[in-house]
Formats: structure tokens, sequence, C-alpha cells
């Protein structure tokens, strides 16, 4: 998840992967996935990494009427604690979120949840988080009106929002880059430029990778300078690690079929 500081991210929840996960939408990365056992095992994987890596991860159980409940990141927004129910940006989704809302109103006890109300809407994919400055997208699931939503949530905590356009060529704004600790954003050429985040706080810097290795600009940065990357994207590990991370590789070709990256698969609250 994108909308927690580095030194939050001590539990996280994930859902299974369900029967359906082949009717998942795809239409950016992907093709949609071909082969479930595969996709399950890829992201048993996930789930071990984050584990073996210091965070207690919750699994919730495979909604096989909804084939991308594994998509958590965009049913739920977790900031400072407080969680924010989006109306997620595809019709075919909405379902997912009840098991999720009821897991953090339990997990989150005394927090403040709020729902988004439509025409709102908004999918916690297009959300990043660099230290105590936000970024949201406005993309086809993320409209003005769920900005404003949000950004009432962030005036009322205290923190800066900016809006960054989605290429249409792409799905989210954590489908092109994220934030491996809390003073670095990855992203690729062709898809924005460094300007487009703005003037960044003193030491923080955005470092920006080939545009073949989009998919790889999706980490998910841990305690430790721990990261963990998609296999295949050699320029992304290479200047993570003579960044001096650690950096853990993970086969993700059948979340990627679905459209789906590394941050989109887990909710750190
Ligand atoms: C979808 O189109 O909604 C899913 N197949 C992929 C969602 C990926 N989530 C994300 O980028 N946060």
């Amino acid at each position: 998840m994108a909308t927690v500081r580095l030194d939050q991210k001590s539990r996280a929840m994930v859902r299974a992967v369900p029967d359906s996960y082949t009717e998942a939408l795809a239409k950016y990365f992907g093709t949609g996935p071909t082969d479930i056992t595969k996709a399950k095992a890829q992201h048993a994987a996930y789930v071990e990494a984050l584990t073996n890596n210091g965070v207690e991860v919750t699994i919730l159980p495979a909604d096989h009427n909804h084939p991308d409940c594994i998509f958590v990141e965009d049913q739920a927004v977790v900031i400072d604690g407080h969680v924010l129910l989006p109306v997620p940006g595809h019709e075919s989704r909405r379902g997912e979120q009840p098991p999720i809302a009821e897991f953090l109103s339990n997990s989150l006890k005394g927090h403040q949840v709020c729902s988004m109300a439509s025409p709102a809407m908004m999918d916690g994919g297009d959300l990043l988080r660099l230290g105590d400055l936000f970024f949201v997208g406005r993309s086809t699931r993320t409209n003005d009106e769920g900005i404003a939503e949000l950004k009432d949530l962030l005036d009322h905590l205290g923190h800066e929002l900016r809006i960054v356009d989605i290429p249409s060529h792409t799905l989210h704004l954590t489908s092109f880059s994220s934030t491996p600790c809390d003073k670095i954003i990855l992203a690729p050429e062709g898809y924005l430029s460094p300007q487009s985040f703005g003037q960044l706080p003193e030491g923080c810097e955005v470092l920006m990778m080939p545009e073949q290795e989009v998919y790889g600009c999706n980490t998910i940065g841990l305690p430790g300078k721990k990261v963990l990357i998609a296999d295949g994207y050699p320029n992304v590990r290479a200047t993570l690690e003579e960044r001096g991370f650690e950096t853990i590789v993970l086969d993700m070709s059948e979340i990627r079929a679905a459209d789906g990256s590394l941050t989109c698969c887990s909710l750190f609250y």
C-alpha cells in the first residue's frame, strides 16, 4: 500500500487468489492471467516475502465472485490510522469492499472510517505517499469528486495533496511509480517528467527509469532498507542496489497479466 510511511509498515492484509482469477480485468500490462496454479504460487511467494521481512500478514479468503479481489490496495485507503473507503472506479469491483471494510474496522478500533459517496470514485492504486506528501492520480478510475473527498481527509490530517494526470495508456499512479523509501520516487521515462511531482521536500528525488522498465517502477519498500521488486527489471534493481537497498525479487508474471503490481496486492494498515 502506498499510503503509509516506512515506519508504519508492520501489518498488511492480502486476499487469496480466487478460482475465477482468469476473468480478472486486463487492459494495460496484460491480456489476462492464464495459469491459476502459478498465480497462487506467486501470490504465496509474495506473502512469504512480506512475512520473512517483518510484516505481519493477514490473508482474507478469496471472493470467487470477484476475479480482481486480490488487488486490495484499490479498495481502502489507510492514512495514519484513518480509513477512507472509496467508491472503486470500476463497477465490477465494488462488491469486493465489504469484507475489507469489516476487517479494517475491527483491526483499527477507535479510528475514523469514512465512506466516499458517488459520483465520487477513486482506486487506492492512484495514491502515492512520499513521507508526509501525497500524490493522487486523476485517471479513468479516480475522478475530481473522489480527489476532493481525499483532500478533505488529508487537510484534516495536515498533509499536502498534489494531483498527477495519468496518461491514457496506463491504469493507476502506482502502475508506474512507487516510493521505495520516504525520500525516493521511482518513475519511468515516457509517462511523466520529474516536474510532474512538483518541487519535492529537501533530500527527496525522482529517479527516472527507462520506459521499458515501467512495470518495475512499482516496488514495496520495507524498514531496514529492504525493497520488494518484480523480476526482470535490471535497471530498477541496479539503481536501488547502488543506493544501498537490499532487493528481494519476485516473479509477478501472473499478477502483471491482470494489470496488477506489487503494491496492488497488499493493504498496510
Ligand atoms: C483492475 O483492472 O482493476 C485490476 N485488474 C488491476 C488492479 C491493479 N491495482 C492497482 O494498480 N492498484
